[in-house]
């Protein structure tokens, strides 16, 4: 999956990819602010999850689209500390919104390890955009409910896919996959192709198109079935 953090200037966001990679991640950055991206992969139950994170000034607009495109998934990071990132993040989540209609995102009120920060229902307050999505007080710092925030958000990712991911795994190694996929979800043979490319280039499978034929890998087959199991840990 790819999934795209962003959020306003200094909330957290490359500390964040870097506790979720393990620090398996680069960062340009210039004397600690980002400046073109942070990118890192990321493995939750065999799945690889490839994260971006983006430049928090709002000058670098352009990288942010760029960074965004095709992404399955948003982290929206907030600095639950500084009020005065408060109208930034306003602008952040428009952008985002405006870069990504539809996708699921969730909220990182970020920096809860520090005693001045303020409590969900707080920022809730403050922060009207983010009523209707799902807010997690994390830190970056300390990792405090970063893995469910984002076993949360995969699996809203793999719920807004499942019609298709769910046909994946059962028509994985079916010397006929593509021709049942086409049949099953009622789609032109470039959709169906684009499907399993982009799926592909996640890694959740395989595609051997000579013969019509795609491969779901092993590990993330059960996830596939039942997105359900990204929860329960
Ligand atoms: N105490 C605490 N500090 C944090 C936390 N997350 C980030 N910080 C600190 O906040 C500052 C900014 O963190 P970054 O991860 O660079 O923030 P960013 O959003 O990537 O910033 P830009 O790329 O410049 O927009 C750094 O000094 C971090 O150490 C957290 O959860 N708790
Ligand atoms: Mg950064």
């Amino acid at each position: 999956m790819k999934i795209v953090v962003t959020g306003p200037y200094e909330a957290g966001k490359s500390k964040m990819i870097h506790h979720i990679t393990n620090g398996a991640c680069i960062n340009v950055e210039r004397r600690g602010t980002t400046i073109a991206m942070d990118h890192g992969l990321a493995n939750v139950d065999g799945m690889n999850v490839f994260m971006f994170g983006t430049p928090g000034l709002l000058r670098f607009r352009t990288m942010r689209k760029i960074l965004s495109e095709g992404a399955d998934g948003i982290i929206f990071v907030v600095d639950s500390v500084d009020p005065e990132s408060d109208a930034r993040a306003k602008l952040f989540f428009r952008e985002i919104a405006f870069f990504l209609p539809g996708v699921p995102c969730v909220v990182a009120a970020n920096k809860q390890d520090l005693k001045e920060s303020r409590p969900v229902d707080k920022l809730r307050k403050n922060l009207r955009f983010l009523a209707g999505l799902p807010v997690f007080p994390v830190s970056a710092k300390t990792g405090e409910n970063v893995d469910s925030m984002l076993r949360t958000l995969l699996y809203l990712v793999m719920m807004q896919w499942s019609s298709v991911l769910g046909k994946f795994a059962e028509f994985s190694g079916d010397k006929k996959g593509l021709s049942k996929l086409m049949n099953d979800l009622n789609l032109e043979r470039d959709q169906a192709v684009g499907y399993l490319r982009r799926f592909e280039l996640r890694k959740l499978l395989e595609v051997q198109m000579g013969d019509e034929q795609f491969v779901v890998k092993d590990t993330v087959r059960p996830l596939l079935e039942n997105p359900v199991l990204l929860m329960k840990r």
